[in-house]
């Protein structure tokens, strides 16, 4: 008989091609649903009647209880989180109890109804923060420098805890940045990509952006949830940083996407002044507003041991991964939609 997976998080970007992978691997899979007021499944529309949603909270520990004896999941990928950086200085305690206490309810709650099940945590590179050694690999010290980052730290530990006291399958897959066609459209590259479409559509005129030096290591979502399920097949847990190894800023984002429609930007001024130019006109500016309180100014992994241990690797490179985000994003305004 083939697996059963619980999924928390499986709207957003990682669940929905979790789902989609595991799957295509025959697996059962159930999502857990928070009770929202309007309706946001179109990640998962196209596989909607194979999946089973269930209603809970990673605030509430009896409803991941009952999630649990209800769907009798073999493994649960918890991908569920506050996890827009900038919003947890906004709400700092809520991105605190979801994104790190909630870990350790899910952990409570499979020790409870069944030890045996193999559980996954979406741990973060943002646990590096201001980053203590470069490449960041798994024993590299955290430094976090967001409340997200600080409550992703609890998370982490409290998945390693879990295994060390209990003997608990519970991995942590420190994931650097990943990105896809289904990323929500605050974070940097969905909203480069999609800005940059309506420009050349005619249908926008500038993008405003935060900090364009700021270096991330960017990957495909797709490829990275293979390293997830890959841990949980492992003989036994561990933890593993995912990364492709390259680091990239923002601006060379901009460059790249701009490029793919066929607009070369050459840039002038700097920091709050720098401007961005397509033939005169300046398409990319820079807004205050989308500065944060403390930036992680350059992250860049070490897969190796993933590599090593797992067999994972990295299949779509830094050009194709933007090149796919921004072709989408011209095919999806093309069809109406925003
Ligand atoms: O920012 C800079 C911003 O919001 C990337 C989450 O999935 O990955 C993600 O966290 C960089 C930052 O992602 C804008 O200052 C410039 O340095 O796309 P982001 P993130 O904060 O790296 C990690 C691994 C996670 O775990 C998180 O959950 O881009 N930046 N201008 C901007 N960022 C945004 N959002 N908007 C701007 O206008």
């Amino acid at each position: 008989m083939g697996k059963v997976a619980f999924i928390t998080g499986i709207l957003g970007q990682d669940g929905s091609y979790l789902a989609d992978f595991l799957l295509s691997k025959g697996y059962t899979v159930y999502g857990m649903k928070r009770r929202l007021s309007h309706e946001h499944e179109n990640n998962i529309k196209h596989a909607r009647d194979q999946i089973t949603l269930v209603s809970g909270d990673l605030l509430d520990h009896t409803s991941l209880i009952q999630c649990i004896k209800k769907c009798q999941p073999d493994e649960v990928y918890n991908l569920a989180a506050q996890s827009f950086v900038p919003e947890s200085w906004a709400q700092p305690v809520y991105t605190g109890d979801v994104t790190g206490l909630g870990v350790l309810r899910m952990l409570e709650a499979i020790k409870e109804v069944n030890p045996a099940i193999r559980f996954y945590q979406a741990s973060s590179s943002e646990m590096f923060g201001k980053a203590l050694e470069t490449p960041q690999r798994e024993s590299t010290p955290f430094y976090p420098r967001s409340p997200y980052g600080v409550a992703k730290v609890y998370g982490h530990y409290a998945t390693v805890n879990h295994r060390e006291s209990y003997n608990a399958f519970a991995c942590s897959g420190i994931l650097f940045n990943h990105e896809s066609p289904r990323r929500g459209m605050e974070f940097v590259t969905r909203k480069i990509t999609n800005q940059a479409a309506k420009i050349s559509a005619g249908m926008a005129t500038q993008l405003a952006l935060g900090n364009l030096n700021a270096k991330r290591d960017w990957g495909f979502a797709l490829d990275y949830v293979e390293a997830m399920w890959m841990m949980l097949q492992q003989e036994r847990p561990d933890d593993y940083v995912v990364a492709t190894g390259q680091t990239h800023s923002v601006r060379e984002f901009v460059e790249l996407a701009f490029k793919r429609l066929g607009m070369n930007i050459t840039w002038e001024g700097e920091g709050v002044n720098e401007r961005g130019l397509v033939d005169g006109k300046a398409v990319v500016i820079v807004d205050k507003k989308f500065y944060r309180p403390a930036d992680v100014e350059q992250l860049v992994g070490d897969a190796s041991k993933a590599g090593a241990q797992l067999g994972w690797k990295q299949r779509t490179s830094f050009p194709e991964l933007v090149n796919m985000m921004v072709d989408n994003d011209v095919k999806m305004l093309k069809s109406g939609g925003s």
